[in-house]
């Protein structure tokens, strides 16, 4: 057995049947990621942290378990890493993006919600997440019904702490969200026995602040045509940036935006002359989902921007660095994260007005809206972002999947069709 397995073997994991899944999920990356020409060579860091989010990384945070930093698991991006990181814990998230898993949610789970919560509930059940038994607290949140509901089921059976995320914008709102962020502050400080501290609140806002400014930088530099990274890449990075160490995170997207910037003084881009520029937007492709960008690239479409959890809605709005005190810092950071705009909110016309916005700034010829099966949120506020980008004269497609390779065919079908209509 080798030395990675045998430390899944001690978590506790099936490791033949994570070996399974692995296999599963590294053949789908040689069809889409692997399979694309051209690619930046910095682009090997960010494979590399897929690769080892369930090897190197998992063994990283055992050794920092054993030196006393705890990890605490979360399910979203409405949750504060800063907070986390200040509290002396590692924030790693715990979704999943892997058909192989679902099987195992739906022998106790309804088989009619959406692939993202069945593949995370399946991985645990399964003991096939490494991150289940290393973690010391899962953080939920209210989004949306499917995942409040879960949360009920898995607070019976592990250390669970559910934040109050309110689902309109108005000052009432706004103080709710302040207070629950607080009081996750004190949720972590009971866990890790560390208090937050101004200094180290402070720095861990700079760090993710720092972080987010690469991220935006890499953004930018896909606003040119043609775009010196493909839309495929661009969510690698993106799902890396959610499993990764942050300091070391950063200074591989500086690494790779520097190499995107002589691309772009060399005319060098992966894609083909003429290729239509599409946004994708949506709900989140988190990591061993590649299937709706590959099939857009594939259809010779190039993606140039994701509105998406797993795009600008990760990296949009830093957080104010002037506040000194602790109460004026965590004001902050609830303030930060209560701009990203998740289709649990009501009314939610700054979703809209953002996807417009970004349609119009990254000079997209078509936006596919994505919508993972059964995500009510997503999926009917659908109507109206086609609405707003139909009078802005952009054309989309609302692509509504799941995980499985079972609709492939007809999807590739629609979008051809789509992509070959753009102007
Ligand atoms: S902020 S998108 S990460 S909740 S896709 S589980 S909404 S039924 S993932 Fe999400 Fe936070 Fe919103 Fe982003 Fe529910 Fe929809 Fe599934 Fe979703």
């Amino acid at each position: 057995m080798s030395e990675h397995n045998q430390l899944l073997a001690e978590l506790g994991l099936d490791v033949a049947l994570h070996d399974e899944m692995l296999a599963a999920t590294d053949r789908l990356f040689r069809q889409t990621v692997g399979a694309q020409g051209g690619r930046p060579t910095t682009m090997a860091y960010f494979d590399d942290v897929l690769h080892r989010a369930h090897g190197g990384r998992v063994a990283e945070l055992v050794e920092d378990k054993k030196a006393g930093r705890k990890t605490v698991g979360t399910f979203c991006i409405y949750v504060p890493e800063e907070l986390a990181m200040a509290a002396n814990t590692n924030p790693v998230p715990l979704c999943g993006g892997i058909q192989a898993s679902i099987p195992h949610a739906e022998k106790m789970f309804p088989r009619d919600i959406c692939p993202l919560i069945k593949s995370t509930l399946g991985l645990a059940f399964s003991k096939t997440c490494p991150y289940g038994p290393v973690k010391n607290l899962a953080v939920g949140e209210t989004t949306c019904d499917a995942k409040k509901k879960t949360w009920e089921i898995l607070a019976g059976r592990v250390n669970f702490h559910v934040m109050e995320l309110p689902q309109k914008k108005g000052r009432l709102d706004i103080d709710l969200w302040r207070s629950e962020v607080d009081a996750f502050r004190m949720k972590l400080e009971e866990l890790s026995g560390t208090k937050v501290e101004p200094e180290a609140l402070g720095e861990a806002i700079r760090v993710m602040n720092a972080k987010r400014r690469a991220l935006q930088a890499m953004a930018e530099l896909r606003k040119v045509d043609p775009p010196p990274l493909s839309g495929l890449d661009a969510l690698v990075v993106m799902q890396a940036a959610l499993a990764d160490e942050p300091v070391r995170f950063t200074s591989a997207v500086e690494k790779l935006n520097a190499e995107l910037a002589g691309r772009i003084g060399r005319g060098t881009s992966p894609a083909k002359p003429g290729a239509k520029r599409v946004m994708i937007a949506g709900c989140p492709a988190v990591m061993g989902n590649w299937k709706v960008h590959a099939l857009v690239e594939q259809s010779g479409a190039v993606i140039v921007h994701d509105e998406s959890c797993t795009g600008s809605r990760y990296f949009d709005n830093l957080i104010d660095e002037t506040a000194r005190d602790l109460a004026g810092q965590v004001a902050a950071v609830a303030d930060r994260y209560f701009k990203i705009n998740c289709a649990c909110f009501t009314p939610n016309q700054e979703r809209i007005d953002a996807v417009v916005q970004k349609a119009r700034e990254y000079n997209v010829k078509g936006a596919v809206h994505y919508v993972l099966q059964t995500c009510h949120g997503y999926n009917i506020e659908a109507m109206r972002v086609e609405a707003a980008l139909k009078q802005a004269g952009i054309p989309s497609l609302k692509i509504v999947t799941d995980y499985s390779e079972e609709d492939t065919g007809q999807l590739r079908t629609r979008i051809e069709a789509f992509v070959e209509q753009l102007g």
